[in-house]
């Protein structure tokens, strides 16, 4: 039997919990939508909590994905496939989540910065925030000032997420946290930085928190961060 045949005719209802959640951590590798959003519906349906469901069988996943996209074993197209799979899970368990209380680790509002309309890398690092536990406000491309102060009024998230894509747009993101510190909301959140053209001396220089080489880094730069910030608190 083939491996595709093999995958079709796999009933995930017939599998041990154990044994499901290994294999969505497979499935959620092999960008696999449908089978995700039926893993997840049938740890649900045997009492499981979503948030359990989440951590266990979702994030659990994403962190495989995450470790071997850092280092250069998975690819960007195999990782949005794992994302998209991430989402799929998630559509089911966004509302209960929100209907339990469970709180998410931290709030992100994340955009690209005015005059650049790149953003699949910006999906990417919301995508892989999301599936790693963050709640995650994309505002989008093209994003003035205004935008991302509007944003921060209202989500009042924990990290403030920039991307820029080209050598013209970079320099805006320093324009946004000048604004920050003129307004003396800098220190409220934190700022984090990322898109091909960027490193860590740009962002030193521009006054960011932190600069994100890629997704999986902004993943653990986030979590690391919002640990030591509520750990001071
Ligand atoms: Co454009 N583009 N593009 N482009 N484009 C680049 C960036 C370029 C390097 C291509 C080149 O010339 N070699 C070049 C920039 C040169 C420069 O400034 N140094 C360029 C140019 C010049 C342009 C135009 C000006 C072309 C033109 O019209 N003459 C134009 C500008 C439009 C604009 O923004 N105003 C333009 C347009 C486009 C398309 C619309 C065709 C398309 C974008 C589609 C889209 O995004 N929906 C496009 C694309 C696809 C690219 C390339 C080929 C690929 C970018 C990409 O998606 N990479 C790019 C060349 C390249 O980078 N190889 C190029 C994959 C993505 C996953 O990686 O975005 O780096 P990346 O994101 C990574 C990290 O950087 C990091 O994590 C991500 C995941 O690991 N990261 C963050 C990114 N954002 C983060 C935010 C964070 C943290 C980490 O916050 C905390």
């Amino acid at each position: 039997m083939s491996d595709d045949q093999y995958e079709d005719d796999l009933d995930l209802s017939t599998l041990s919990d154990e044994e499901l959640v290994e294999q969505m951590h497979d499935d959620l590798y092999d960008g696999m939508e449908d089978e995700i959003g039926e893993g997840t519906q049938i740890l649900l349906d045997r009492g499981w909590s979503p948030d359990k469901v989440l951590n266990e069988a979702l994030v659990g996943g994403m962190n495989i994905v995450g470790v071997d996209f850092r280092d250069g074993i998975l690819f960007v197209p195999e990782v949005l496939m794992a994302a998209n799979a991430m989402k799929s899970g998630m559509t089911i368990l966004r509302p209960l989540l929100a209907e339990t209380g469970a709180e998410p680790i931290g709030k992100a509002v994340i955009g690209t910065v005015k005059g650049d309309i790149h953003d699949i890398g910006k999906n990417l690092v919301a995508m892989m925030w999301e599936g790693a536990g963050f709640e995650v406000v994309d505002i989008g491309i093209n994003c003035p000032v205004e935008d991302y102060l509007a944003a921060l009024e209202e989500h009042k998230p924990d990290i403030l997420g920039m991307s820029a894509l080209l050598t013209t747009t970079m320099p805006y993101m320093k324009v946004v946290i000048d604004t920050l510190q003129e307004q003396g909301i800098r220190d409220d959140y934190l700022v984090l930085v990322g898109g091909a053209p960027l490193n860590e001396e740009f962002g030193d220089a521009i006054g960011a928190d932190a600069y994100c080489r890629d997704a999986a880094v902004a993943v653990d730069t986030a979590k690391q961060m919002i640990a030591e910030r509520r750990a001071r608190a």
